[in-house]
């Protein structure tokens, strides 16, 4: 029988960076630097192994659709788009940080609801929901941080890992909503195809993890 080709989807940027160990454990080695060669496909050392470079948060969409056989995404990423249709067998325990909620630490008066700046509308939506209380959400791009400082937002919600963006912009933290990593995803249908190989990499990649962790 001929080998079964295996695509990885992965963002570059830290996810790229975290999980490179953890693939090489795998035997697995992309030849191109995404950031150097500007490649969006990368050859590996396996001729039948490629691996693609996207925004993170479009990794669960390759691999919910088999453009991607499996990828790697955060748990923010995961959470916030609530899809189903995966699955997520593996803590790769890496990009960790905690998705919280900030405030200034001189904060102004607030009238009627509080207002949220975040880019996890859906993550905010359900978290204050389940709290009682009602907020207004304000949905952002980018630079959550600069909400607050510009009268937007009394609060964001964001990632937060060692909270040096936060101070910077006279932010604290003052609750956290989940603890975060990055999650190996698979696509469902590849799973029952190609089972023999996904399921061994699964298990290279649950030793490189211990490994890791143990360090
Ligand atoms: O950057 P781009 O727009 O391309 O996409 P992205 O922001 O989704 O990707 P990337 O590579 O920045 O993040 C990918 C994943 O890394 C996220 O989905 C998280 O699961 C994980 N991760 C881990 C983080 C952080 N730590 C993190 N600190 N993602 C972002 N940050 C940012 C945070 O948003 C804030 O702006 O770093 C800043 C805070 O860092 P500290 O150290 O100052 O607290
Ligand atoms: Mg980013």
């Amino acid at each position: 029988m001929q080998t079964q080709t295996l695509t990885i989807a992965l963002s570059k940027g830290r996810i790229f960076q975290d999980t490179l160990p953890l693939l090489e454990q795998a035997g697995i080695v992309p030849l191109d630097d995404p950031v150097a060669s500007r490649k969006l496909i990368l050859d590996t050392n396996l001729a039948h192994v490629k691996v693609v470079v996207i925004r993170a948060a479009d990794v669960p969409t390759y691999v919910q659709y088999g453009a991607a056989d499996l990828g790697v995404a955060g748990k923010d990423v995961l959470m916030e788009g609530g899809s189903s249709e995966l699955y997520e067998p593996l803590d790769l325990n890496i990009a960790r940080c905690r998705l919280m909620v900030a405030a200034p630490k001189q904060p102004r008066p607030i009238h009627g609801r509080l207002r949220i700046a975040t880019k996890y509308v859906n993550i905010a939506r359900d978290y204050y929901a389940t709290k009682g209380e009602q907020v207004e959400i304000i949905k952002l791009y980018g630079a959550m941080e600069l909400a607050p400082l510009v009268g937007l937002a009394d609060r964001i919600v964001d990632l937060v890992e060692t909270g040096n963006t936060l101070k910077a912009n006279g932010l604290e933290p003052t609750e956290t909503i989940a603890h975060i990593s990055s999650r190996l995803v698979v696509n469902k249908a590849a799973m029952k195809m190609k089972h023999e190989p996904i399921k061994r990499l699964i298990a290279q990649l649950r030793d490189a993890v211990s490994a890791a962790k143990a360090a």
